[in-house]
């Protein structure tokens, strides 16, 4: 008997022991946080703070910040995704973010709506952010007493092949980059003491100032000052307004993020006439039977390549080979006129590609024998298009828009950027190549010009 009820004792104390343990174990569990490995997220766990607000607004280039609260994030993965409202250019939503906590600045203005989407291996939700998000630009600074209503800075000047490139400015054997943007401001800075031409497509400059102008509603905001003029004997005297109208693009920056720098982003175009409606330029029918390429080719590209040796021939006609995005290629021309190289001569590489909105061609030979080329205007919207003391020089910041087209409303410009947009060459004339003397703030100098009206758009 004795060495049975010992036999039940012991059977009785390692029963205890083990609920013990078990009481023990779980003790220890609940006191080092191990309930994470039974954590499983359910809906109501994930929570943002507390607003009435429907709206709420952003800058864009400064960050908006949103604070998660969780449960746990235990296993927890977190995808921010932004959904366009308006303009609607985005068809799905974008993933921005795979933090718990949103850090993120919008570059583009519009409404949007933000969602987060959490999950757990198999497990997921979705929270959209209960506020729309307005992103805009917020207020330029007023110009200092100071200011001057002209270009200070030259960013870059890069013109493309052309029978005035290393001419207007002069290339000196040796000038770099850097001196060729001090000779191009010389030439452009302030009142203008000179013209420097842009050459063929593509070719550009990229100007600063030293104070944001302003876009004011309604009105025109700058002008950019050429030498467009119209002819004095053309041949139909029924022709709409031309000569020589060597249309430049206009592109525009606003320095949202305050860096003092045109960040890529930061810039827009402005859509003139032919970016809305080619076949509404009143010459449009005469350059369809003159046999001219008048598309409008967004993203256009075309590469230069830097010729061997000049040409012993001074009239050579396979001079620059070229070729584009569009699958053509061929050769620019050399003209007795212009003996200089016409390739960027302070450029190191042996090609050259540039970018952007290609224009209908605007010239027509009238004289039907090559001698009487009328270089046709374009409405409105371009540098070098119209005469300097018409409105139609003069540009309405609003004009700008996005890459799908639609309107930014900047608040206002601190770099322009103008390139040539016509890819063609008019016989003896030569390519038609965007020249530039000064750009003016119309508001700094008291110059009222309304806008075009949505109609006349
Ligand atoms: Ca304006
Ligand atoms: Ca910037
Ligand atoms: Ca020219
Ligand atoms: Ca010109």
């Amino acid at each position: 008997m004795k060495t049975k009820k010992h036999y039940l004792g012991q059977v009785l104390f390692a029963f205890l022991l083990i609920v013990s343990f078990t009481a023990c174990k779980d003790n220890d569990k609940t006191q080092k946080g191990e309930e994470d490995l039974e954590y499983v997220l359910t809906k109501e766990d994930v929570s943002f703070p507390d607003t009435e607000e429907k709206t709420q607004s952003a800058k864009i280039g400064e960050p908006l910040e949103i604070e998660v609260t969780t449960i746990s994030d235990k296993d927890l993965s977190f995808k921010w995704y932004i959904i366009n409202e308006e303009p609607s250019t985005r068809s799905e939503k974008t993933k921005v973010s795979t933090e718990k906590n949103l850090n993120y600045a919008f570059l583009d203005p519009g409404t949007f709506q933000l969602s987060l989407e959490v999950s757990q291996g198999s497990i997921r939700f979705e929270y959209p952010y209960p506020a729309q998000i307005e992103v805009g630009f917020g207020e330029i600074t007023p110009p200092s007493e100071n200011a001057t209503p002209y270009i200070t800075k030259v960013i870059e000047y890069l013109p493309a092949v052309g029978q005035f490139t290393n001419d207007l400015p002069k290339y000196v054997k040796g000038d770099t980059q850097e001196i060729m943007n001090e000779k191009a401001l010389a030439y452009i800075g302030g009142k203008g003491k000179g013209m420097i031409s842009l050459g063929g497509f593509g070719g550009y400059v990229t100007v600063g100032f030293d104070h944001t102008i302003e876009n004011v509603k309604g009105k025109r905001d700058f002008r950019v000052i050429a030498n467009a003029f119209y002819a004095a004997a053309n041949p139909d005297p029924n022709a709409p307004l031309g000569g020589s109208c060597e249309p430049g693009v206009i592109m525009v920056a606003y320095d949202s993020n305050k860096n003092g720098e045109a960040d890529e982003w930061e810039w827009f175009e402005i859509s003139g006439s032919a970016h809305k409606d080619p076949t509404k330029e009143l010459w449009y029918d005469k350059a369809v039977k003159d046999s001219n390429d008048v598309r409008l080719i967004p993203n256009y590209e075309i590469t230069y390549f830097k010729p061997e040796e000049e040409p012993a021939n001074p009239n050579e006609p396979e001079y620059i080979r070229w070729e584009d995005n569009q699958g053509q290629k061929g050769y620019k021309a050399k003209n007795n006129f212009h003996k200089q190289s016409y390739y960027p001569q302070w450029v190191k590489e042996d090609k050259l590609t540039f970018k952007g909105t290609r224009l209908p061609q605007n010239g027509v030979d009238e004289s039907g024998e090559g001698s009487y080329y009328v270089l046709y205007k374009f409405r409105y919207g371009y540098a070098d298009n119209e005469l300097n003391n018409k409105d139609d020089s003069a540009v309405d910041i609003d004009w700008a828009v996005d890459k799908n087209g639609n309107k930014v409303h900047l608040p206002g410009v601190d770099f322009i950027k103008v390139y040539t947009g016509v890819d063609q060459e008019n016989g003896w004339l030569g390519e038609c190549s965007t020249e530039i003397t000064r750009i003016e703030d119309l508001h700094l100098l008291g110059v009222d010009i309304d806008t075009r009206s949505e109609e006349e758009e």
